[in-house]
């Protein structure tokens, strides 16, 4: 079987090359437009298009083969249909983006690199009306918006940079000891995060650290954090009322940093979540940061952050992003609750799986 390419100026002139070489039993087996200056500067016109086709009629008509060149063939003819199948692909991905686009059909036909882009953005996990509005705030529907998309991927990614906001909590400071809790839905990654950050700041920064354990009703998960805390060789208080709370703090009254471990609470469980307020309260040094999971689901992200926000978190931590290529929804998370993210955690060993958010790594994650 012979698979084989013909361009022309137009559609029709690119037909009649194939009559001429094939017969007019070829058959055509797909038809693309291009830009001509992309591919030889010998077209002097604008537009370009290419009929893939073979001969029609069936094998009779074709010469008989060595084996040597028949593979020879065969192996072009799986080149050839790979290229197709992959065109075919994108094209139906195109499409389906174009579904989903909001009504930007008019933009992209001006600009067709910005597709390319708006792929990107959505495929990362970004949310359609977010992904849309950083494309525009990038100039890509302006006129030459996508003249080369290198530039608009740029540009769009300056903007998606400018929703990022970022925090050390343990930055040094005069402010003295750093008290941190870390809030958050159940199984979300919150003690293995205390474990990792009590690492790093103890082994890499050389600071002295407590952990304080607040699980009033899960005697495992205090054991938890006291192994972690005996590996380390750093104190470690269970607290289950506020006089017990109180009575860690003090002990602990040296430490440059205290980390607060909690129990976690459905987003739904509102009670217990104010039970923490009360806890929280009295001590206006916690400062307390909310733990999400990038594999949870959006809702209940949203709901989550509204019903922890009655402890008024400072920070986001968003965690398990190795489990996932949509890392969007921390973008998403953003949109829906502005507030800088401390710390990014990616995988499940303690200590190494954790960094301090930056933007650059954001990015980097995203894309
Ligand atoms: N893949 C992956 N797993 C993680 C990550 N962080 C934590 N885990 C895993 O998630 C599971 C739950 O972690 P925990 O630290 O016990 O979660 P928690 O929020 O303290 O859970 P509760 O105390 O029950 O609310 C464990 O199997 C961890 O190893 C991460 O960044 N990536
Ligand atoms: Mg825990």
């Amino acid at each position: 079987m012979q698979v084989r390419k013909y361009k022309a100026d137009t559609i029709h002139n690119a037909v009649n090359l194939v009559k001429e070489e094939l017969g007019p039993g070829a058959l055509i087996l797909s038809t693309r437009k291009m830009s001509a200056g992309a591919i030889t500067p010998s077209y002097n016109t604008q537009e370009l298009f290419e009929i893939t086709a073979m001969p029609g009629g069936g094998r009779k008509a074709e010469r008989p083969y060595s084996s040597k060149s028949r593979a020879l063939m065969d192996k072009t003819d799986a080149g050839l249909f790979g290229s197709l199948k992959s065109e075919l692909m994108s094209i139906k991905e195109m499409i389906l983006l174009l579904n989903g686009s909001g009504g930007l059909e008019e933009g992209f036909r001006q600009n067709p690199g910005a597709i390319e882009v708006y792929g990107s953005l959505i495929r990362s996990g970004i949310a359609q009306p977010y992904t849309q509005l950083f494309l525009e705030k990038g100039g890509a529907f302006k006129e030459n918006g996508g003249a080369s998309s290198k530039d608009l991927y740029r540009r769009v990614f300056k903007e998606v940079a400018k929703v990022i906001e970022v925090t050390d909590p343990f930055k040094h400071d005069d402010k003295g000891q750093v008290v941190s809790a870390l809030i958050g839905p159940t199984g979300v990654g919150k003690t293995t995060t205390i474990a990792k950050l009590a690492a790093n700041l103890s082994l890499k920064q050389k600071k002295s650290v407590g952990l304080i354990s607040i699980d009033n009703f899960r005697i495992a998960a205090v054991d938890q954090l006291k192994t972690y805390a005996g590996i380390l060789g750093i104190p470690f208080f269970a607290a289950f009322s506020h006089a017990e709370l109180e009575f860690a703090l003090k002990r602990m009254k040296e430490k440059d940093v205290i980390l607060i471990d909690t129990a976690g609470h459905g987003h739904y469980d509102v009670q217990r979540i104010e039970a923490l307020r009360g806890l929280f309260g009295s001590y206006l040094t916690i400062r307390s940061h909310l733990v999400l999971s990038v594999v949870t689901n959006e809702l209940e992200m949203k709901r989550a952050a509204k019903n922890f926000g009655r402890l008024k978190f400072n920070s986001y931590i968003f965690t398990k992003t190795d489990e996932t290529q949509a890392r969007g929804v921390i973008i998403n998370q953003l949109f829906r609750l502005k507030m800088p993210i401390s710390f990014i955690t990616t995988g499940q060993r303690v200590p190494e799986d954790i960094l301090k958010a930056t933007k650059k790594d954001i990015l980097r994650l995203l894309f």
